[in-house]
Protein backbone atom coordinates (compact mmCIF):
# COMPACT_ATOMS: atom_id res chain seq x y z
CA UNK A 1 0.00 0.00 0.00
CA UNK A 2 2.57 2.23 -0.64
CA UNK A 3 1.25 4.07 -3.66
CA UNK A 4 -2.44 5.32 -2.31
CA UNK A 5 -4.20 7.44 -4.19
CA UNK A 6 -4.71 10.57 -2.44
CA UNK A 7 -7.82 11.52 -3.76
CA UNK A 8 -9.79 8.79 -3.15
CA UNK A 9 -8.49 7.87 0.40
CA UNK A 10 -9.68 11.88 1.01
CA UNK A 11 -13.02 10.86 -0.48
CA UNK A 12 -13.00 8.23 1.56
CA UNK A 13 -12.12 10.22 4.82
CA UNK A 14 -15.06 12.70 4.19
CA UNK A 15 -17.81 10.16 3.57
CA UNK A 16 -16.47 8.36 7.04
CA UNK A 17 -17.28 11.68 8.71
CA UNK A 18 -20.47 12.69 7.26
CA UNK A 19 -21.83 9.37 8.35
CA UNK A 20 -19.87 9.55 11.81
CA UNK A 21 -21.62 12.74 12.73
CA UNK A 22 -25.37 11.59 11.60
CA UNK A 23 -24.83 8.62 13.58
CA UNK A 24 -23.56 10.64 16.34
CA UNK A 25 -26.84 12.86 15.65
CA UNK A 26 -29.17 9.99 16.46
CA UNK A 27 -27.06 7.92 18.96
CA UNK A 28 -29.20 9.06 21.95
CA UNK A 29 -32.33 7.47 20.14
CA UNK A 30 -30.77 4.42 18.75
CA UNK A 31 -29.74 0.91 20.49
CA UNK A 32 -26.27 0.49 20.84
CA UNK A 33 -26.73 -2.75 18.40
CA UNK A 34 -28.01 -0.86 15.40
CA UNK A 35 -24.96 1.71 16.03
CA UNK A 36 -22.31 -0.81 16.35
CA UNK A 37 -23.70 -2.82 12.93
CA UNK A 38 -24.10 0.72 11.32
CA UNK A 39 -20.46 1.22 12.04
CA UNK A 40 -19.46 -1.94 10.66
CA UNK A 41 -21.55 -1.94 7.49
CA UNK A 42 -20.09 2.03 6.78
CA UNK A 43 -16.87 0.90 7.44
CA UNK A 44 -17.21 -2.17 4.92
CA UNK A 45 -18.75 0.13 2.48
CA UNK A 46 -15.74 3.02 2.44
CA UNK A 47 -13.24 -0.42 2.44
CA UNK A 48 -15.25 -1.34 -1.24
CA UNK A 49 -14.88 1.97 -3.03
CA UNK A 50 -11.29 2.57 -1.68
CA UNK A 51 -10.41 -0.30 -3.23
CA UNK A 52 -12.36 -0.02 -6.41
CA UNK A 53 -10.46 3.31 -7.27
CA UNK A 54 -7.72 1.93 -5.93
CA UNK A 55 -8.02 -0.61 -9.01
CA UNK A 56 -8.77 1.82 -11.93
CA UNK A 57 -5.58 3.38 -11.11
CA UNK A 58 -3.73 0.38 -11.33
CA UNK A 59 -5.31 -0.26 -14.44
CA UNK A 60 -4.72 3.06 -16.21
CA UNK A 61 -0.81 2.80 -15.04
CA UNK A 62 -0.46 -0.85 -16.73
CA UNK A 63 -2.36 0.76 -19.87
CA UNK A 64 0.58 3.39 -19.87
CA UNK A 65 3.58 1.23 -19.48
CA UNK A 66 1.90 -1.35 -22.25
CA UNK A 67 1.90 1.88 -24.95
CA UNK A 68 5.32 3.10 -23.92
CA UNK A 69 6.97 -0.60 -24.02
CA UNK A 70 5.16 -0.82 -28.11
CA UNK A 71 6.24 3.02 -28.55
CA UNK A 72 10.05 1.69 -27.67
CA UNK A 73 10.54 -1.34 -29.25
CA UNK A 74 9.53 0.57 -32.69
CA UNK A 75 12.78 0.72 -35.12
CA UNK A 76 11.41 2.94 -37.92
CA UNK A 77 9.67 5.44 -35.51
CA UNK A 78 8.83 7.37 -38.34
CA UNK A 79 6.96 4.63 -40.06
CA UNK A 80 7.98 5.00 -43.54
CA UNK A 81 9.83 1.40 -43.96
CA UNK A 82 7.88 -1.40 -44.37
CA UNK A 83 8.88 -5.31 -45.73
CA UNK A 84 5.89 -6.17 -48.12
CA UNK A 85 6.31 -9.80 -49.71
CA UNK A 86 9.99 -10.18 -48.67
CA UNK A 87 10.29 -6.53 -50.23
CA UNK A 88 11.24 -3.60 -48.04
CA UNK A 89 9.63 -0.40 -49.04
CA UNK A 90 11.05 3.00 -48.32
CA UNK A 91 8.38 5.45 -49.26
CA UNK A 92 9.85 9.59 -49.26
CA UNK A 93 8.02 12.44 -50.37
CA UNK A 94 9.02 14.58 -52.69
CA UNK A 95 7.59 18.55 -52.53
CA UNK A 96 9.66 21.51 -51.75
CA UNK A 97 12.36 18.78 -50.05
CA UNK A 98 12.15 14.79 -48.79
CA UNK A 99 10.73 13.78 -46.13
CA UNK A 100 11.69 12.54 -43.65
CA UNK A 101 15.29 13.75 -44.68
CA UNK A 102 16.99 10.65 -42.99
CA UNK A 103 15.68 6.92 -42.77
CA UNK A 104 16.95 3.80 -40.98
CA UNK A 105 16.56 0.76 -42.84
CA UNK A 106 17.51 -3.03 -42.94
CA UNK A 107 20.49 -4.08 -44.92
CA UNK A 108 20.52 -7.59 -46.96
CA UNK A 109 17.02 -7.44 -48.52
CA UNK A 110 16.24 -6.20 -51.92
CA UNK A 111 14.61 -2.86 -51.40
CA UNK A 112 12.31 -0.01 -53.34
CA UNK A 113 12.37 3.80 -52.53
CA UNK A 114 9.09 4.33 -53.54
CA UNK A 115 9.24 8.67 -54.56
CA UNK A 116 5.53 10.18 -53.54
CA UNK A 117 4.79 13.42 -55.13
CA UNK A 118 1.65 15.28 -54.21
CA UNK A 119 1.36 18.74 -56.45
CA UNK A 120 4.58 18.78 -56.71
CA UNK A 121 6.39 21.34 -59.09
CA UNK A 122 9.44 22.22 -57.54
CA UNK A 123 13.00 20.76 -58.82
CA UNK A 124 12.40 18.06 -55.90
CA UNK A 125 10.65 16.26 -58.40
CA UNK A 126 13.91 16.26 -60.62
CA UNK A 127 15.34 13.48 -58.88
CA UNK A 128 19.03 11.77 -58.79
CA UNK A 129 20.17 9.07 -56.77
CA UNK A 130 23.91 8.69 -57.77
CA UNK A 131 24.69 5.04 -55.71
CA UNK A 132 22.36 3.38 -58.38
CA UNK A 133 22.62 5.17 -61.29
CA UNK A 134 19.20 6.71 -61.11
CA UNK A 135 18.22 10.01 -62.42
CA UNK A 136 14.25 10.77 -63.33
CA UNK A 137 11.01 13.39 -63.36
CA UNK A 138 8.75 12.68 -60.64
CA UNK A 139 5.67 13.12 -62.34
CA UNK A 140 3.40 16.09 -60.16
CA UNK A 141 1.61 13.87 -58.48
CA UNK A 142 1.61 9.80 -57.76
CA UNK A 143 4.20 7.29 -56.91
CA UNK A 144 7.49 6.05 -58.69
CA UNK A 145 9.20 3.16 -57.59
CA UNK A 146 12.91 2.67 -57.58
CA UNK A 147 14.71 -0.62 -57.12
CA UNK A 148 17.32 -0.63 -54.46
CA UNK A 149 19.62 -3.58 -54.91
CA UNK A 150 20.03 -5.24 -51.13
CA UNK A 151 22.89 -3.01 -49.58
CA UNK A 152 25.59 -4.33 -46.90
CA UNK A 153 25.15 -3.20 -43.66
CA UNK A 154 26.49 0.08 -43.14
CA UNK A 155 26.01 1.42 -46.76
CA UNK A 156 23.84 5.09 -46.75
CA UNK A 157 22.28 6.14 -49.86
CA UNK A 158 21.32 9.71 -51.34
CA UNK A 159 18.73 11.45 -53.45
CA UNK A 160 19.59 14.78 -54.31
CA UNK A 161 17.50 17.00 -56.59
CA UNK A 162 18.47 18.31 -59.84
CA UNK A 163 20.36 21.59 -58.52
CA UNK A 164 21.90 20.08 -55.35
CA UNK A 165 19.85 21.63 -53.03
CA UNK A 166 17.55 19.02 -51.52
CA UNK A 167 18.74 15.80 -50.47
CA UNK A 168 17.58 12.15 -48.52
CA UNK A 169 19.85 9.95 -47.03
CA UNK A 170 18.91 6.26 -46.44
CA UNK A 171 20.93 4.61 -43.46
CA UNK A 172 21.00 0.71 -44.10
CA UNK A 173 21.66 -1.09 -41.38
CU1 LIG B 1 16.59 21.54 -56.18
Amino acid sequence: MHSLPPESFHRFLIFEQQMSTIIHKHAHTMNTKIFILAGIAITLLGVVIFTISNREDSAQKSDNQTSTTTDSSNKNPLGNVNIVDGKQIITITAKGGYSPKTTVAKANIPTVIRMETRSTFDCSSALTIPAVGYRGNLPPSGETDIDIPAQTPGTKINGICSMGMYRFTVNFE
